[in-house]
């Protein structure tokens, strides 16, 4: 059995685990956290940055029709006039970037499978900037642990760890496919990563921020697991 596949086992139970903790009974509900922590250590311990998530032949991406759209807002988020992504927390150069500067960083591409913890899965092509590449530009104090990734989507938000942050396949993607990241995909600009579930993906960007302590997220805080890592 290969490690990628046991290690889905793993989120898949740690997923179903996180649903039943919503149930009122403490002592379950206490166990049970204890064990996303011993998950989450596990699956931590498993995580290499050298280690790359399989890169998808050209011609296998899933029609855009077929790949959903998640936003927790009622409407479709509108990117807002003058959208700039700010970059913060404890860093050397805190900054705000135009969609236009970001484009010109270096960039990176990928083409890999999506998994949304709900069961569904798809595959598209991503091109963007390395979240590596941003706190370069940065400039990170060496106190800094976590990213925090913030939204114009009714205020979705997630954090990361900073190794799964700084894979070489986590990056703020502008575009998707051979064209620029649609509005339902999150535009202008998204989180997309290989190594985590999809509600870790925060679409509709508008902060990132290098932190010293580990913060939440919008599913994260309602009980699913917070290292969601595939
Ligand atoms: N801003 C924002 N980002 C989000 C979500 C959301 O509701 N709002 N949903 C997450 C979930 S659960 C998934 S599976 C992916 C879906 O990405 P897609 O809409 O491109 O399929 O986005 C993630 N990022
Ligand atoms: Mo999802």
């Amino acid at each position: 059995m290969s490690l990628s596949i046991s290690r889905r086992d793993l989120i898949l139970g740690a997923a179903a685990t996180s649903l039943l903790a919503g149930c009122d009974n403490r002592v379950s509900a206490a166990f049970l956290k204890g064990m996303e922590h011993w998950n989450e250590r596990f699956q931590a311990a498993l995580f290499s940055p050298q280690r790359l998530a399989p890169e998808l032949p050209p011609g296998s991406e899933t029609p855009e029709r077929a790949f959903p759209n998640y936003f927790i807002s009622d409407f479709q988020p509108e990117m807002p006039p003058n959208w700039t992504l700010k970059v913060g927390g404890m860093v050397a150069h805190p900054a705000s970037f135009t969609l236009d500067q970001i484009q010109r960083m270096p960039s990176a591409a990928m083409r890999v499978r999506h998994h949304c913890v709900e069961g569904w899965s798809a595959v598209a092509a991503w091109k963007g900037v390395r979240v590596s590449e941003i706190a370069k530009i940065a400039g990170l104090d060496p106190r800094v642990r976590y990213v925090e990734f913030r939204s114009f989507d009714s205020g979705y938000w997630s954090s990361w760890d900073l190794p799964s942050a700084f894979h070489p396949q986590t990056i703020l993607a502008y575009g998707m496919d051979g064209h620029p990241l649609p509005p339902g995909h999150g535009a202008p600009l998204r989180l997309y990563s290989a190594v985590k579930l999809g509600y870790k993906m925060v679409k509709y960007l508008t902060e990132v921020n290098f932190l010293p302590d580990r913060t939440g997220g919008y599913w994260e805080d309602q009980g699913y697991e917070w290292y969601a890592g595939v």
